[in-house]
């Protein structure tokens, strides 16, 4: 009797209070918050149990069914948190084993995506931009160190490297193949800008060794972030090995944080603006990555890379481009970006005469978009 009193009126302030409209994930969250007080479990038959809390004054109830389903919402809730995919994003057409792999290595080789054709017209604009057939308005044209000194002085073979073609609509059909387009949108979702394009033409190295690029994180040339949101295309123009100087990556690095980068102190020099990393990891995993004519590597900004030397006679070509999604946003460069952002800034001012220029207002000019809406860059 003693307790039997304090027990109905506990159960007729159950009924009451009773709220069997609350939510059971809301109510879990008030449990695990100290919200809500958990009271009790009764049987409701032989599979079925109810369980009882406490949350602002009010009684709610949930079977054992719903318990179940709570314990899915707290699955599903914890990989929300804890994304599984952070790298690449849902509305792309990689599968789910390319996705694994970017996620895990920064970088993934779809094979033979550009056409002989695409990369023939590339190749031949080239020439014409090398020989001074075409306005180079806006491209940045770059020679070796060491060629601009040997017998390659002039037209295509003295070249190593055009920048900046996203004015030149011929070489800007490269940026808006749909092939490539298509994957690229798995990173940096459907507004796609292309921010940086390069044509290089790796020369066959005359001994000094100057024909390898620096380990580098390409991050630290960019104004612009989140850096996830950010991938570089590079298409094979030719069977590229490391005789003729691949690109070598070191898989997994883009998990890192950007890297102060300088000018290496290499023997027979270094070309302008190929800053390297100063500190890694010399025993790291290292991929060389072969390639064969259209092949196209897709690889986050992070990722430190480089390239080795060109031990043959021919010129290696590889055609590429950095995309971001427009949802993406200038920022300021701290101080690990300092060097390159004074120096690109520098040759901006001295190009056009443009005192005013920020590091910013370059990427502007220079950028395009591809496809969807151009929001912030
Ligand atoms: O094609 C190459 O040699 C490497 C290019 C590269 O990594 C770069 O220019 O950032």
């Amino acid at each position: 009797m003693i307790s039997f009193i304090p027990n109905t009126i506990q159960r007729i302030y159950l009924v009451l209070t009773l709220d069997l409209k609350k939510s059971p994930s809301r109510l879990q969250i008030e449990i695990l918050s100290g919200q809500g007080t958990f009271i009790m479990t009764t049987l409701q038959s032989s599979l079925s149990f109810y369980i009882y809390a406490t949350s602002g004054g009010t009684l709610f109830r949930h079977t054992l069914q719903e318990l179940f389903r709570l314990k899915l919402w707290k699955k599903y809730s914890k990989a929300e948190q804890q994304p599984e995919y952070r790298f690449t994003l849902e509305n792309g057409i990689l599968t789910k084993e390319q996705r694994d792999f970017y996620e895990k290595n920064g970088f993934i080789v779809i094979r033979n995506l550009v056409s002989l054709e695409a990369l023939d017209r590339f190749r031949k604009r080239f020439q014409d931009v090398c020989t001074g057939k075409v306005d180079t308005f806006g491209m940045t044209i770059m020679k070796d160190v060491a060629i601009a000194k040997s017998e390659f002085a002039d037209g295509e073979k003295a070249i190593t490297k055009i920048q900046d073609f996203t004015l030149d609509d011929e070489l800007f059909q490269y940026c808006c193949l749909p092939e490539v387009v298509k994957y690229v949108e798995n990173f940096t979702g459907p507004n796609v800008m292309a921010m940086h394009t390069m044509l290089i033409n790796k020369p066959p190295d005359p001994g000094t060794q100057t024909s390898r690029h620096p380990l580098h994180q390409d991050l630290y040339y960019f104004p612009f972030r989140p850096a996830d949101r950010i991938v570089c295309a590079w298409t094979a123009m030719e069977h590229i090995h490391r005789g003729n100087g691949c690109l070598v990556v070191l898989p997994g690095t883009h998990k890192g944080e950007l890297q102060p980068h300088g000018y290496p102190e290499w023997e027979g020099g270094v070309n302008k603006m190929y800053h390297g990393i100063q500190k890694f990891d010399p025993n790291g995993e290292r991929i060389h990555l072969e390639m064969w004519t259209g092949d196209t590597v897709f690889f986050h900004p992070v990722l430190i890379h480089g390239s080795g030397t060109n031990r043959t006679d021919g010129f290696r070509k590889a055609i590429s481009c950095h995309y971001a999604g427009s949802e993406c946003e200038y920022v300021e460069c701290g101080d690990i970006q300092d060097l390159i952002s004074k120096e690109v800034t520098a040759i901006f001012k001295k190009r056009t005469g443009i005192q005013e220029a920020r590091f910013e207002d370059i990427w502007r000019v220079k950028s395009r978009l591809v496809k969807g809406e151009r929001i912030n860059l």
